[in-house]
């Protein structure tokens, strides 16, 4: 069957609580059980987590690769910040979808650079929530009937 693992990096845990200009309203468990519905109905294995730490996102992001799983990825903050993260994607040949929820572009300087984009099949931003909702079908797409 096939694995999607949805990743998400630093203080994503408080979605909801915070900044809901910013970020919206949903809760990380809003997205969960929304994609968890759409993997059901696609009949894809999905595991869904949330880590605060760098080196645990790089041992999912190993798993994920080593086990031929593909990976929706918010690394947060650590997305302007790791390479280690990118050497994980590299490194494990994960196929990542990259996602952020609000147009980092549109924000600070120094969220405007990703050391993850290079190394990610495709890069989703500015969507909101709908952003995880968009990944998940953009790999479908890229292996219908997988
Ligand atoms: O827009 C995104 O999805 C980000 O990856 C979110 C990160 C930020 O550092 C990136 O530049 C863009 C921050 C995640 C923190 O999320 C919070 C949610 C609610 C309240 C406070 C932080």
């Amino acid at each position: 069957m096939r694995q999607i693992h949805v990743l998400n990096g630093p203080n994503l845990n408080l979605l909801g609580r915070r900044e809901p200009s910013i970020y919206g309203a949903a809760t990380l468990a809003d997205i969960e059980s929304e994609l968890s519905a759409l993997a059901k109905k696609a009949g894809v294995a999905l595991t869904f987590s949330q880590t605060n730490l760098e080196g645990e996102l790089v041992a999912q992001i190993q798993n994920a690769g080593l086990a031929g799983a593909d990976v929706i990825l918010n690394a947060g903050a650590y997305t302007h910040t790791s390479v280690a993260i990118r050497d994980a994607i590299k490194g494990s040949g994960a196929r990542v979808i990259e996602v952020h929820i609000s147009n980092v572009h549109a924000r600070e300087e120094f969220r405007h650079h990703s050391y993850i984009s290079a190394v990610a099949a495709g890069i989703i931003v500015g969507f909101g929530i709908a952003g995880y909702k968009l990944a998940f079908q953009a790999l479908l797409d890229l292996n219908p009937g997988a």
